[in-house]
């Protein structure tokens, strides 16, 4: 087996101790983070939703193999984070109320950030309010993520809150999650949808103009 493949089974196998030698030892050999990320970590998840689909993994084993993936985001994110750029502007992020998935909403963050934006990230369940405030404190961006059918409709419900706040024209709105599309996304009235972090850091800077 390829150590990519290795690193993605660790993942799937939820055994977290296991998964950050293995990552350390593929950057020493020079695979890239990027590659590692994409090949080993996020193609791990994938399965593991799969494995849930189909009544072999149930939320525990989630949890466990998400720790594991957290662990390797760990070593990765210096890596994946640029630093030292001017910020382009102030992004408020979070996954919306109801819901507690996080791990695609902190890569988003740490990718944007990486980009050269300042992150206000709010992390999982936020409410409405909570982006208002942080709208009142100067973000010019709200980044919304929602993993679950259930909880994308919370989304609508901030970008209503924050009109009826007033704040519409203060902020653009992205959004994105693996339920999220184009079509919702537009729908809901939001500025922007991105299917994946990278291209949150594209959209996010068309929106800006940076
Ligand atoms: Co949950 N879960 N989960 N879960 N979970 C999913 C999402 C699910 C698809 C699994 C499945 O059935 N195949 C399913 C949702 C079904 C649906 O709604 N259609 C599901 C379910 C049902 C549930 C529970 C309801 C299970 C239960 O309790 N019976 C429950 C809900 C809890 C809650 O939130 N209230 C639940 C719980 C959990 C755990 C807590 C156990 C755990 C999360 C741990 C954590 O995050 N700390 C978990 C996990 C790990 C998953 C899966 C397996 C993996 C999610 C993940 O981290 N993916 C997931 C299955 C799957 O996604 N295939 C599943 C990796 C991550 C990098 O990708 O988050 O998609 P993702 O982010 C991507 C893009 O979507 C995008 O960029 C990211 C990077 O490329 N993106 C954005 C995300 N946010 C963005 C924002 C943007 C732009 C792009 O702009 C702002």
């Amino acid at each position: 087996m390829s150590l990519l493949a290795e690193i993605r089974q660790t993942v799937i196998d939820g055994q977290a101790k296991q998964v950050v030698p293995k990552v350390e030892q593929a950057l020493a050999e020079g695979v890239a983070p990027d590659t590692i990320l994409h090949e080993g970590l996020i193609s791990a998840m994938q399965e593991v939703g799969r494995l849930f689909e189909e009544g072999e993994y149930f939320v525990p084993e989630m949890l466990i193999a998400a720790r594991a993936m957290k662990a390797a985001l760990a070593i990765l994110q210096p890596l994946l984070v640029d630093q030292g750029v001017e910020p382009l502007g102030r992004i408020v992020i979070g996954t919306v109320k109801g819901d507690l998935h996080d791990i695609g909403k902190s890569l988003v963050a740490m990718m944007l950030e990486g980009a050269g934006f300042e992150i206000v990230d709010l992390g999982v369940d936020v409410a409405p309010e909570r982006f208002i405030d942080a709208v009142r404190n100067g973000a010019n961006v709200v980044a919304m993520s929602a993993l679950l059918t259930t909880t994308m409709p919370n989304m609508k419900t901030t970008i209503e809150a924050i009109e009826a706040a007033g704040l519409r024209g203060q902020a653009i709105i992205l959004v994105g999650g693996a339920p999220v599309t184009q079509a919702y996304a537009k729908e809901i009235g939001a500025d922007g949808y991105a299917a994946d972090a990278s291209s949150a850091v594209r959209i996010a800077r068309q929106l800006t103009g940076k």
